[in-house]
């Protein structure tokens, strides 16, 4: 629970409100691809982090409260990768967080928007975060500036800048990697589109429906929002949607029917790893 200071007499004083910005970002950081740690040795680096990836600042009152959801599976030494370089980030930013990773059950074709949805709903369950991130498992934010907290009105998109794009927006309209939302933006787009399987327009769609439901994309400056990705090939059960193009074209006819409001899954099991929590779910199959 959090110290309101209206306990009784003896409890510890209340906490003041973490310093903006925090004295503890350093900028650009250098990101390390090779080899990553074991979980183990990433978990004593980080060891003011609790079960299921939860961490608060341990000395002050944070401003902010964020969920991290990543769409998963079968991205072991990515993951590990972003866990050993991710926690530390964000307890640099001085932010109240908790890391989902939301892990696609059995062999059916990848579907990311749909697995980020119920990332979103379930992270919901646990507390009332202000901001969630949506965050690729291979993306590793190389400026500490870049802070994963929410614009109070709009979405916002935050990998602007990465070394696979040439450090540059690749189009305008662009929304994949990392984003992020509040609950309130979330709700007014209707979350994102459940029927995009396999690779690819989910991201597109995304974007449709920040813009027909009224709001914009904000983004950090291109000179903070750099992310490097791991290099990989395309995953066993994500080729490219052959039908993206043409769901692209009635996201303005479905998206107020698709999306969060026709959302239905099977979670099988919520663990509370050292330093995620783990979802594991049955999303079901492109029919
Ligand atoms: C791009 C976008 C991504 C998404 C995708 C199209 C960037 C940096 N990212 O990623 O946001 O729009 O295109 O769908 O441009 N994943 C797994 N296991 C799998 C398959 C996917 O964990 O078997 C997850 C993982 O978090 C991964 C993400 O889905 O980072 C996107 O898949 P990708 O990395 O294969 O696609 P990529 O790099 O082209
Ligand atoms: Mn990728």
């Amino acid at each position: 629970p959090r110290n309101t200071g209206t306990g009784p007499p003896g409890t510890t004083p209340p906490l003041k409100e973490c310093q903006l910005p925090s004295p503890l970002l350093v900028g650009p950081v250098s990101v390390h691809l090779s080899a990553p740690l074991s979980l183990e040795e990433i978990r004593r680096r980080n060891p003011l982090v609790s079960p299921g990836g939860h961490y608060s600042p341990p000395d002050c009152e944070p401003r902010h409260h964020t969920a991290i959801v990543v769409p998963y599976r079968n991205r072991q030494t990515h993951l590990r990768t972003l866990l050993y370089h991710l926690h530390p980030f964000l307890q640099r930013q001085q932010i109240h967080y908790s890391i989902y990773i939301v892990q696609q059950w059995g062999n059916s074709t990848f579907n990311r928007a749909k697995l980020l949805n119920v990332g979103v709903r379930e992270a919901l369950r646990d507390e009332d975060w202000g901001c969630i991130f949506l965050h690729d498992v291979d993306l590793l934010p190389e400026n500490d500036h870049n802070t994963y907290t929410c614009h109070k009105q709009f979405p916002t998109h935050l990998s602007v800048a990465m070394d696979k794009f040439r450090y540059r927006l690749p189009y305008p309209q662009y929304f994949g990697g990392v984003s992020a939302v509040t609950p309130d933006q979330y709700m007014k787009m209707n979350g994102f589109p459940n029927h995009y399987w396999g690779w690819g327009g989910e991201d597109d769609d995304i974007a449709a429906r920040v813009r027909l439901s009224g709001m914009k994309i904000v983004r950090p400056p291109v000179a903070i929002g750099h992310y490097k990705m791991i290099k990989h090939k395309g995953d066993r059960g994500n080729e490219q949607n052959p039908r993206r193009f043409d769901l692209l074209k009635r996201t303005r006819l479905n998206w107020r029917s698709d999306g969060l409001n026709s959302l239905t899954y099977d979670l099988l099991s919520r663990e509370l790893e050292p330093l995620y929590t783990n979802l594991t779910v049955n999303i079901g199959e492109d029919p």
